[in-house]
């Protein structure tokens, strides 16, 4: 088997690249080392910018997203007993999208496999070779047996633990980490959200996020100890911290209900630099993650292949590689705006587990200074409702 592209994942990323690719004519195929049910169930983010909508609409995967997101024009801040609206739809008119990323999947996965875009599911990359020549392969396995695929080039979108990375020539490379002193103790819970919009909660006792996936669905968030163990959290553990970290606010209540999901998830930044070695690229998760505090990963993975799909457009039509060579420019600038702002929103909200009565009180001033202003507000706006796709 040979094709144009090989692209390792069946996250955003590898889905959106393999339809920007089809729709420009040119193959791939999709190797993904899951089940289809296994990556179409599983819990990760929610929000959506508008530049990643608009993308999915664009390339027609947007039919089930139109009915079923839930657009948000602000959040709130909740933080020293007060209530603060940032209102992105006065402020700068934009607005970002709930919809949660394994429906989106689902969504990407069967309009490609409808317009014959092959996904190899439980096709676990094992490596790859001839990435300096003209004949990469890649090497994975399925069904048990070996397999190889030969191609042009080939797409790393196999996210943070990936091979593509993992592989990645060292020479000339850099690696940037920062590796927070806390997790999040992520739930998913059978009841309406506390809010129409994301409440974003600062407290003493730690950060609290309160979302949703559906108007009958809440999704939350407690920051934890980086190691703790999910299972030292009763449910009455869970929701007294929560009523506490949210505070009392008149028409705001912890609507609790039957939790059917429970974990702790890892905090960090990261980013290597280049992306590209000769003919392999790397895009989303697998270059780059992000504390999910500013909702960012997502909407980078999908930007990335934006960047990379022009790119290979560019040299199957013209034959022209001048959109390779200035690919890690073009989505590093983007993707340390991103890092930036997420590692602001996380330690402007976050409570450092040495933290100083000083250390709260300066952050308390902080995120007055930020919601107390219009300028603040709208710097915070246009940050969280995302810059556009292509900078
Ligand atoms: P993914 O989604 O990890 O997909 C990579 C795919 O590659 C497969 N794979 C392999 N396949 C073949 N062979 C191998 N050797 C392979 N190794 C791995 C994997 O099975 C997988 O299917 O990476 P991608 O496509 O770059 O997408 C990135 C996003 O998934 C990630 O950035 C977001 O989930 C981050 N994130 C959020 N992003 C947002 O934009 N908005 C949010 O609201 C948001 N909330 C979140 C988040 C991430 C979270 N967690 C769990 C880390 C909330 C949370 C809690
Ligand atoms: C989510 O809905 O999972 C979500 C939303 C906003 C964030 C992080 C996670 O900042």
């Amino acid at each position: 088997m040979r094709v144009q592209v090989g692209i390792i994942g069946a996250g955003p990323a590898g889905l959106m690249l393999a339809r920007l690719l089809h729709l420009q004519g040119i193959s791939s195929v999709v190797l993904e080392s899951r089940s289809r049910p296994y990556v179409e169930t599983r819990l990760r983010a929610g929000l959506l910018e508008q530049g990643s909508v608009d993308l999915i609409n664009e390339t027609g995967m947007g039919e089930r997203l139109r009915q079923e997101c839930l657009p948000h024009d602000g959040i709130e801040l909740i933080f020293n007993g007060e209530r603060h609206r940032v209102d992105m739809q006065a402020l700068i008119n934009r607005r970002v999208y709930i919809y949660g990323q394994q429906e989106m999947v689902k969504d990407m996965v069967a309009v490609n496999l409808a317009a014959g875009v092959p996904i190899e599911f439980e096709a676990e990359v094992r490596s790859f070779d001839g990435i300096d020549g003209d004949k990469p392969t890649i090497h994975y396995r399925q069904n048990g047996a070996d397999h190889a695929l030969a191609c042009d080039y080939i797409a790393g979108c196999d996210g943070f633990h990936g091979v593509a990375r993992r592989d990645f020539p060292q020479k000339g490379r850099q690696d940037y980490d920062c590796v927070y002193p806390f997790g999040w103790l992520g739930i998913l819970v059978d009841a309406p959200p506390a809010n129409h919009e994301l409440l974003y909660c600062h407290h003493q006792r730690g950060f609290a996020l309160f979302t949703m996936r559906s108007p009958k669905v809440s999704r939350l968030y407690l920051q934890v100890p980086p190691d703790e163990d999910e299972n030292a959290w009763s449910d009455d553990r869970i929701w007294n911290e929560f009523r506490t970290r949210l505070g009392k606010h008149e028409g705001l209540e912890v609507s609790m209900g039957k939790i059917t999901q429970k974990s702790v998830i890892e905090m960090r930044s990261y980013v290597t630099e280049p992306m590209r070695a000769e003919r392999l690229f790397l895009a989303g998760d697998s270059a780059h993650i992000v504390p999910p505090t500013g909702a960012k990963g997502m909407n980078l993975a999908i930007s990335d292949v934006y960047v990379l799909a022009k790119a290979f457009t560019a040299f199957y039509k013209r034959g022209a590689t001048d959109l390779f060579d200035a690919y890690t420019q073009k989505c590093l600038r983007r993707v340390w705006g991103a890092q930036h702002f997420s590692w602001w929103m996380t330690s402007m909200l976050h409570t450092m587990p040495d933290a100083s009565a000083f250390d709260v009180r300066r952050q308390i001033a902080e995120l007055q200074t930020i919601t107390g202003s219009v300028s603040g507000r709208k710097l915070l706006a246009e940050n969280y409702a995302g810059l556009p796709i292509e900078m």
